[in-house]
């Protein structure tokens, strides 16, 4: 395990030098889904480099694509494409902007962005595969602010009325929105009940945990002839101390010296 928390730290690192040196990204919502996008693809995920085009191979849907610069730092560590692409981040002519895209980006299954809408296709694909008769899993990730989308319960109802079992959800449970805590907003507790009451099967972990979650993923599906859901409880911004569960810096720049202490907790020499 001490191999995958390493590579988490690195991923971090990697986060954040690529929204400083490409001027602006969401720091803290990355941050916040670091484990588990590392659980899923160095352990879970049944797809490589040279299986993306295969119809069998396990699907990845990071709905909230706000969030993409973590996708970037673990496809590049695997090979989809060259690692020297994510220093090109944010700038004109990159393959890599503020949000994934599927048809510039290898190994990007879906473009997203506009949230609420990973769910209803990642519902589709497994849809899909049941009636191909193929054996692959769906994951998505989502956010919790997210779930104010009505796309993603109309998504929720379909999944459950059409038994799609090969669908897993991962929800970043970190209780904040943009700039506010969720239940400032518009909030979406109980969330396990809500969505059980939709007839998905439910689990929490720590999202922070890589085995936790790996032994959670490995469970899966919690029940036969139901879609599954984990609740990651998460900290928005978890490795750098003042971000961590503030909401000021949801889309915010550190300045010299708040760049000095980040370097510093992440274990980034500081040029
Ligand atoms: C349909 C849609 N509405 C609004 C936005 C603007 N937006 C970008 S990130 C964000 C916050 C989403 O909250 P949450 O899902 O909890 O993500 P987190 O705060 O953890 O990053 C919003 C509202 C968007 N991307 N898409």
């Amino acid at each position: 395990m001490n191999r995958l928390n390493d590579k988490a730290e690195e991923i971090r690192r990697s986060i954040f030098k690529m929204i400083c040196d490409g001027g602006g990204g969401h720091i803290p919502a990355s941050l916040s889904i670091v484990e588990i996008l590392v659980a899923l693809y160095y352990e879970v995920l049944n797809v490589t480099p040279e299986t993306i085009g295969e119809p069998g191979r396990d699907r990845f849907i990071l709905s909230k694509g706000h969030a993409c610069v973590t996708l970037y730092a673990v496809l590049a560590d695997l090979g989809f494409f060259d690692k020297s692409a994510l220093d090109t981040f944010g700038r004109r002519g990159s393959i890599l902007g503020g949000h994934p895209d599927m048809l510039k980006i290898p190994g990007v299954e879906a473009s997203t962005g506009a949230l609420g809408h990973g769910l209803p296709f990642g519902a589709g694909i497994a849809l899909a595969g049941k009636m191909d008769n193929r054996d692959f899993k769906v994951f998505v990730v989502m956010g919790d602010g997210e779930c104010q989308e009505g796309s993603v319960w109309e998504a929720a109802m379909f999944a459950a009325q059409h038994r799609l079992d090969n669908l897993c959800v991962i929800i970043d449970y970190n209780r904040l929105q943009a700039m506010d805590e969720l239940d400032e907003i518009v909030s979406v507790s109980p969330l396990a009940d809500k969505w059980r009451a939709f007839g998905w099967q439910v689990k929490e972990a720590d999202g922070h945990n890589i085995k936790e979650l790996i032994d959670v993923l490995s469970a899966l599906p919690f029940q036969p002839q139901r879609p599954s859901m984990i609740i990651a409880n998460t900290i928005k911004g978890k490795g750098v101390s003042f971000m961590e569960n503030k909401p000021i810096w949801h889309y915010r720049m550190p300045n010299g010296q708040e760049m000095r202490v980040a370097c510093n907790e992440l274990g980034i020499d500081p040029e």
